[in-house]
Formats: C-alpha cells, structure tokens, sequence
C-alpha cells in the first residue's frame, strides 16, 4: 500500500466509558486535512497475557481510574515520534511497538497504543476516500470474503459483568437461523424482550449488568440455560433452529488453587467434573459457542475439552489467546479450542489483531470479533468484523448505546452494500478442530 499523506497533529483527551470510568480519545490529522477519532474500551475480566493497559494509579481522581499520563504519552512521547511522517498502518503499528520497547506494551501503555492505531486507520480510511470496512479489508488480506457478521447477544451477565447473578461470567442467543444480519438482530431484539417478560413473570428483577445483559439473581447457573430458552420460545422462536445458545465461562475467574470454584452453588469442581458439567449441558440445551471454558494457562483442561466437545461445539479462545498471535500458534500446536476471540486493546494495536485474525484462518480457527465490558461510543468493531470477513461479532445485548452503536453500524453498512449483502450466518460458527 502506498504511504499516506504525513500526520500532521495528534490529540489526546480523557473520556467516560459505559462504566463511568475514565477512557482515552485520540484524534489524528493527517497532512491532506484527513482527520480520524477512535476511543479504546476496558475489559473487567482481563486476562493477563494481555498487552497493558495504564491508569493513574497514583492519584486519587476517579479512584485512581484516570488517564491524564496516557493523554501526557500521546501528546508528549507518541506525537513527537510520529508527527510530520507519512506512514501505512502496520509500518505505524510497528513503530509504536517498538517505541514502547516492553513485550506487553507496559511502559507507554496499550491504551495510549490502541488509541493511536485506531484513529490512525480512521483517517487512513477518510485519505484513501472509502468506508472504514473497506480500509480494513484492503489491509487485512485474511483471505476472507467481507461479510455481515453472525451476531453473539450476550443477554444474561453474571461474573465479572454483575453482581447477585451467575457465576458463569455471559449466556449468549445466537441467531444460528437468521437470513441476514438485521433479520439476526431482529431475532435477538424480540427475544432479548421476551427474557425480559420472562423474569417479570417469575417475581425476578430486570436491572442490567455491564453488558446490557439481565442479571437475575438465579439458584444456579443451569437455570440461565433455562430462562433463554425459555424466552426464545416465548418469542415465537425454535431453540436451536432458529436462535441457539451460547456462554463465556471466563472461567480464569473461577480458578482457585487447580480447581473451578462456583460460589453460587457452593461447589469446587475440578477439571474432568467441569467437563462433565459442559457435557451434560450441550446435551441438554441447544449450546454452539463455549468461550473461555477453562483457565488462561490451563492447557490441559483446553485440550480435554476440545477432544472430547470440539467437533460439536465452537471452543473459543479468549483470556486464553488474548488476540496473540503467539498464544494462537501454541493453542493451534496443542489442538486447544477452536476458535478466537479477537479483542484490538488486547493486543494493542490494529496490524497486531489482523495479525492473529489471518492466523486463525490459515489454522482454520474460528474468529469472533469482540467489544469489552467497558466500551464507548466507537463503532470501529463493527467495520473491523465486517472488512476482515471473520463472519462473528460479540458486542453484548441489543441494548445500552454503546453495544447498539455497534449493531447499528453494522445495520448501516449492511444498507451500503446493497440487497446482495453477503451475510455470514451460522457457516461461520467454528465446530471442527
Ligand atoms: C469477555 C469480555 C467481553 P471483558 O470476557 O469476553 O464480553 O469481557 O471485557 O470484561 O474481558
Ligand atoms: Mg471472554
């Protein structure tokens, strides 16, 4: 790709995401008055093969949240880098990292990195005169058709997400029948309101976690399992068929000295008894997608589970892989899970997940674009998904403005390109190892 106009000016300030908490903005121009703003979100279950993401610890503004030395990092270290060259985005992505010189982005900071990666390609995208999709696209090279996402509705939260719920940190409707993207997002909308009918109906609260997700107070996980199926049919629809089911364990948070602890249930359950647990469940119910079914480095665990449920059942690799393309390859290597989440702040920057994304493909891993439970107003995911042609995207409930700004993104680019919108559906889910 030829270089771009140079950037001529970078600004930095700190923002709210969904949780109240101080986040980082950055605005890039580039020497043909292109200009690009992206935010970066923050996880709550984070998994610490993650690149790193810096706060204010030191102070007690925003308890110790703030950003104000990342927007100093921008302003001062990054700009003076990058200013009055022209660059392309991984040569860019390249020099940011190696600027920070850490392994894990921990001396700049993975946020300030992201930030910059990310508005970098908006005004990329603005110079070159073409959508954000199509920029990702051209410098994505996965191989992979653009194509409208399979949505992953994560509408029940609990973990980390929530307080009072489950332990199991989401339970996701996936709208395997759907025929078109916003046909999906229609089917997880009508069902996300008919849980909400449900729990009324039950005598249970319908506040919401981070994710926009319900959080009722159940008597055991399994009884998650219950309720969405229960509204997917309340909605008019066939579990299975039409909508089936999905859960992120994040089971890194259940880790307790070798075992997986469910404090809801009062019970410890160790590796082959977890197994079992998941068995009994995809018997059960109409279950596709399992994320984060065993701790971060418990590899053992991963390459029971996927022997035994991979051909089935999409595995994902979340805290597991943390969108490395090396934590991928070593998966890949020992047959563990069968697919990949791919979250940008991660990773720390755009090149850094396209990176891991042609990965997967080339192992014939599934990939699932992802927000965090911290997010903003950033559409970026949406066009991200659509251009690399991962066929998946997870981005919460169909509800709170920053998950359905990204659906609605994806509503929008569906309308541009046409009636003949390709429309990855269920084909994309990940079974076979
Ligand atoms: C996850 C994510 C997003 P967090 O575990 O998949 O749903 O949560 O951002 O808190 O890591
Ligand atoms: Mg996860």
């Amino acid at each position: 790709m030829t270089a771009l106009p140079a950037i001529t000016r970078l600004q930095a300030r700190e923002i709210l995401d969904s949780r109240g908490n101080p986040t980082l903005e950055v605005d890039i121009w580039l020497a043909d008055n292109s200009s690009g703003r992206a935010s970066v979100p923050s996880g709550a279950s984070t998994g610490s093969h993650e690149t790193r993401e810096l706060r204010d610890e030191d102070t007690k503004r925003y308890e110790g949240k703030g950003e104000l030395k990342e927007v100093a990092v921008v302003r001062g270290e990054i700009a003076a880098a990058i200013s009055g060259k022209p660059w392309t985005q991984n040569v860019l992505d390249q020099a940011l990292i190696a600027l920070d010189g850490t392994p894990n982005q921990s001396r700049l900071g993975g946020n300030a990195i992201l930030a910059v990666s990310l508005a970098f390609a908006h005004a990329a995208a603005v110079a070159r005169q073409e959508p954000l999709y199509r920029y990702f696209a051209s410098i994505g090279e996965t191989g992979l058709p653009l194509r409208l996402p399979l949505p992953l509705f994560n509408v029940l939260n609990g973990g980390r997400h929530a307080t009072g719920s489950t332990d199991l940190q989401e339970f996701l409707l996936i709208p395997v029948g759907a025929p078109s993207f916003h046909e999906a997002l229609r089917y997880g909308a009508e069902t996300y309101h008919a849980l909400r009918k449900v729990l009324i109906a039950r005598g249970l609260p319908t506040g919401v976690g981070d994710e926009g997700g319900f959080a009722p107070p159940v008597a055991n996980n399994e009884a998650a399992l219950q309720l969405l199926t229960e509204a997917i049919e309340r909605a008019g629809f066939h579990p299975g068929q039409d909508i089936a089911l999905g859960m992120d364990v994040a089971a890194s948070e259940l880790w307790q000295n070798g075992s997986y602890h469910l404090e809801l249930e009062k019970r410890t359950l160790d590796r082959s008894e977890l197994l079992a647990l998941y068995r009994d469940w995809v018997g059960r119910y109409p279950i596709v997608s399992l994320e984060d079914i065993y701790a971060e480095d418990d590899w053992e665990g991963w390459q029971m589970a996927t022997r035994e449920l991979g051909r089935q059942v999409q595995l994902i690799g979340d805290d597991l892989f943390a969108t490395q393309e090396s934590r991928l390859a070593e998966g890949v290597s020992r047959g563990a899970a069968n697919a990949v989440l791919l979250k940008l702040n991660q990773v720390g920057t755009v090149s850094g997940a396209i990176q891991t994304a042609r990965a997967a493909e080339r192992a014939k891993y599934g990939a699932i674009i992802s927000h965090r439970s911290g997010e903003t107003e950033d559409t970026s995911i949406a066009d991200l998904a659509v251009g690399l042609g991962v066929g998946q995207i997870k981005t919460g409930a169909p509800c709170h403005g920053e998950r359905t700004a990204k659906y609605n993104q994806l509503l929008r680019i569906e309308e541009e390109l046409g009636p003949s919108a390709p429309y990855a559906g269920q084909q994309a889910l990940a079974r076979e190892v």
